[in-house]
């Protein structure tokens, strides 16, 4: 009775939306650690297609910007790579930096536009990546793709985002670390942000499933991006940018599995795993299991649909 998926695993070793090196190990640590057999197993034909590699262009570097003409080129390249993909797949982005999702989301936008269909973005993360490349003071860009994929203006050496995805249709959960021109730009948004605290106090099964409900009634598609630091780094210590207090092994479990049952997901992001930063594989092996989790595996198949 689940759906199985046509899934394309992507690789995209682009490290260079920030000074710290070492994601471009990413695709080839999510391979080490079974991603495409543990797909397989659910029922789903995979396909991994290797890695993406930039597009060269002419454009200069800017101070105060980190490795900006590199950046357009991993965009220009992933936007095409991607568009393509969501004809006859779900495609899983394996990171490779967050600023990958520039690319990525540009392409499926792209994709939803000519089908006439909504797009819906799942941002899990402790930062909100709401940046423009004014208004980031590290000039990490990976920090502006919520910025670049809402249509904020200030992208312009970047392709132009011809079909912006509608604040009210982003949904952010695992905030704990917003920057203070993110959080100013934010309040005039419809964005929908869920911090920690709010998990916390209300768990995190409400926002999402109101989420999901929102996307299901328009007929959307839904584009998930998973950053590394989403979880609490005593669970996930390889990523760059650790910020206490994250979400738990359950919680993150959790959202996937009811992104499954809710079988909205239509294409996906893995980002900011830094396998020089990890410790005996475990975080990769979590986000391969979260993965596993959001594409149909539990751990116990309830006999009867007797408990819902
Ligand atoms: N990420 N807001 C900080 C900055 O440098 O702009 C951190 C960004 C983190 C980026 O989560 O992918
Ligand atoms: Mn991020
Ligand atoms: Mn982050
Ligand atoms: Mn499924």
């Amino acid at each position: 009775m689940t759906a199985t998926h046509a899934i394309k695993l992507i690789g995209a070793p682009m490290d260079c939306g920030k000074t710290r090196q070492g994601c471009l190990m990413g695709p080839d640590a999510f391979r080490t650690a079974g991603l495409a057999s543990a797909l397989q197993s659910l029922g789903h034909t995979v396909d991994d297609l290797g890695n993406v590699a930039p597009d060269a262009n002419a454009i200069a570097e800017q101070s105060g910007l980190v490795a900006l003409p590199e950046t357009v080129g991993w965009t220009t390249a992933l936007a095409r790579v991607a568009e393509t993909a969501m004809q006859d797949s779900l495609p899983v982005f394996m990171g490779g930096d967050h600023a990958l999702s520039l690319g990525t989301v540009l392409g499926v936008a792209r994709h939803a536009a000519a089908q006439d269909r909504p797009l819906f973005v799942l941002w899990l993360d402790a930062h909100t990546d709401f940046h423009t490349p004014q208004s980031t003071s590290s000039g990490n860009l990976h920090g502006t793709p919520v910025g670049y994929l809402t249509g904020r203006t200030g992208f312009h050496d970047f392709p132009m985002f011809e079909h912006p995805v509608p604040c009210e249709n982003v949904t952010m959960l695992g905030l704990r670390s917003v920057d203070a021109p993110e959080r100013a730009a934010l309040q005039d948004t419809q964005i929908t942000g869920i911090d920690m605290r709010a998990i916390d106090e209300h768990g995190i099964a409400a926002p999402l499933a109101q989420f999901l409900n929102k996307v299901r009634r328009a007929n959307g598609l839904l584009h998930v991006s998973l950053d590394v630091d989403f979880l609490d780094p005593s669970v996930a210590p390889a990523v760059g940018t650790t910020v206490p207090g994250g979400a738990t092994v359950r919680e993150a479990h959790l959202v996937m599995e009811m992104l499954h049952d809710s079988a909205l997901m239509t294409s996906l992001d893995l980002v900011e795993l830094n396998p020089f930063l990890d410790e005996r594989g475990r975080t990769a092996q979590l986000m391969v299991d979260l993965t596993a989790s959001a594409f149909g595996r539990t751990v116990f198949d309830r006999p009867t649909r007797a408990f819902a």
